[in-house]
């Protein structure tokens, strides 16, 4: 469709103010919230992340773009969000120590809450500390984490250690997720569920808070 791929051109130059409009047009002409996601925010996001890999882009337009890509999926949120529906469970949600992405990390949010999830976000570079005390807190039935360096999804074995030697074991399951982040990864440091992208990651959230 031409305006998700002028959605998609608009949010690789970062233009913010364009894409709202676009993503309200979009909207207008009856396409699905969803659909204006993966195929214009998400092309977009994904041209972007090649050409950073390529050193054909750097960290200022990258930043631009996470910038417009946010502001065009606050627009989505209440069309991917259920309106209205009793909360089905609590997830602590947060990307892990070090780690500033928060891209993966909101759309995990927004598609948990569009399941009736009650999220609460703990934002960026979360310590494992952080997490479990959120956790009694909010009486929660989830820790998720997401991580997308390399070098920091080992922090997630952290989480999981503290959790099991805390008085959450066996009362809170840990997702976890992430770029890097594996089937075989979570299984090595003991996790309870890897899912591969949000959408997933919102079913396997509802489904282990109906089975908690
Ligand atoms: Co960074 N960055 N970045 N970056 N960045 C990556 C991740 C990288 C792959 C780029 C590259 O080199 N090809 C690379 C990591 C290499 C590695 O470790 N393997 C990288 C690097 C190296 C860095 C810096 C170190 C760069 C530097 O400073 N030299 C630095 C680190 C800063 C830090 O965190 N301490 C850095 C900084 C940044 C920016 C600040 C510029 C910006 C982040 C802005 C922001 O998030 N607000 C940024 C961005 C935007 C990217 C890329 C281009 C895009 C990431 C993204 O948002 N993708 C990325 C390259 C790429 O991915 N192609 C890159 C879109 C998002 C929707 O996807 O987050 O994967 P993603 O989420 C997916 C799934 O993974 C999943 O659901 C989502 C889709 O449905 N998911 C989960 C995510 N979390 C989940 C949790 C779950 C389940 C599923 O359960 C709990």
């Amino acid at each position: 469709m031409e305006i998700l791929n002028e959605l998609s051109q608009f949010l690789q130059k970062g233009r913010l103010p364009k894409v709202k409009e676009l993503v309200n047009q979009a909207l207008e002409q009856g396409i699905d919230a969803k659909t204006i996601l993966e195929d214009g925010l998400l092309a977009g996001m994904n041209v972007i992340g090649e050409k950073f890999k390529n050193n054909e882009v750097f960290v200022p337009e990258v930043l631009i773009a996470a910038r417009a890509m946010n502001g065009g999926a606050e627009i989505l949120k209440p069309h991917l969000v259920e309106a209205g529906v009793e909360s089905k469970g609590t997830v602590v949600l947060g990307t892990i120590k070090g780690d500033l992405h928060d891209i993966g990390k909101n759309l995990v949010k927004m598609m948990m809450e569009g399941k009736g999830l009650t999220v609460i976000d703990l934002g960026v570079d979360v310590s494992p500390e952080q997490y479990i005390e959120a956790a009694r807190e909010h009486n929660a039935q989830i820790i998720a984490c997401s991580a997308l360096l390399t070098t920091t999804m080992t922090e997630m074995k952290n989480v999981v250690d503290q959790v099991k030697a805390s008085d959450l074991n066996g009362k809170v399951k840990i997702m976890i997720g992430g770029a890097p982040v594996t089937q075989s990864f979570c299984e090595s440091i003991g996790a309870d569920r890897y899912t591969p992208d949000a959408a997933s990651a919102a079913d396997a959230a509802l489904e282990l808070c109906i089975s908690a």
